[in-house]
């Protein structure tokens, strides 16, 4: 609870048997449920959850999007929260953040992961140039001022998802969700940066930066012309 406010935190999780409990050991007290969404896990992701007395939703469609979708209705808080299962995002935050929310009559905050650790290794170089080409051209087709359109912790007032339309199973619903938010006048939103560095990844990426970044862009193109599109 933050003042009057019941908070959650849905976390999607596809195999995630090593960075679920990473996430999970840092979770503040703030936060009165925490939802998993597994799907399609084949190791230890949902016992290692319900171990910490998470709820556990299981989502028989693969994806990103979909796992969000399946959390988004199941939640039933005034307040969610967001973060990936691998351990990449600052969970210890959220305290700071939805004081954030609540003191700036905000509705919608998107925690930016730049600066990014984009020193090192290619792969890190190359995740931040396609952030930043993914986020112009979110910029471009959709006019929305967002530096980090490719983030995925989110803290919001749970009403404001009667306001938007997520249509995307996939990797693309991240941008699809701030494309919404922004775009909808009654939605007050701010990006605010995450204090920790980003951390590395614990277990094995999901995201294959080649195919997701070329299926987040055709993403934002088919959206712009108001194409129906659902691929995980
Ligand atoms: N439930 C579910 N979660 C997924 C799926 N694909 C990815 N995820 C989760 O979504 C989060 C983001 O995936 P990740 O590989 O970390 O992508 P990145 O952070 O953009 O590199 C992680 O918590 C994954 O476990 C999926 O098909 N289903
Ligand atoms: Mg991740």
């Amino acid at each position: 609870m933050v003042g009057k406010y019941t908070v959650g935190l849905v976390i999607p999780a596809h195999n995630e048997e090593k960075g679920i409990s990473t996430v999970l050991d840092a979770v503040p007290d703030q936060v009165d449920r925490v939802f998993v969404v597994a799907n399609c896990c084949t190791d230890a992701t949902e016992q290692v959850a319900e171990k910490y007395g998470a709820i556990v939703i299981d989502q028989p469609v693969k994806g990103y999007g979909s796992a969000y979708k399946a959390g988004f209705a199941a939640v039933d808080t005034d307040i969610v929260c967001t973060a990936d299962a691998d351990g990449t995002y600052p969970v210890q935050d959220l305290p700071g953040l939805i004081e954030d929310l609540l003191e700036n009559d905000l509705d919608f905050i998107s925690a930016r992961r730049i600066p990014d650790d984009h020193s090192g290794t290619l792969n890190n170089i190359m995740r931040f140039s396609g952030n930043l080409v993914l986020t112009a051209f979110t910029m471009v087709l959709f006019w929305r001022q967002i530096m980090n359109s490719q983030s995925g912790m989110w803290i919001f007032h749970r009403e404001i998802l009667d306001k938007i339309e997520l249509t995307s199973d996939g990797m693309p619903l991240s941008e699809e969700l701030k494309i919404e938010v922004w775009g909808c006048r009654d939605i007050k939103c701010a990006e605010k940066p995450i204090s920790f560095s980003y951390s590395s990844r614990v277990g094995k990426a999901k995201l294959n930066l080649w195919r997701d970044g070329f299926r987040n862009l055709v993403f934002l193109f088919a959206k712009r012309l108001r194409i129906p599109m659902t691929g995980a």
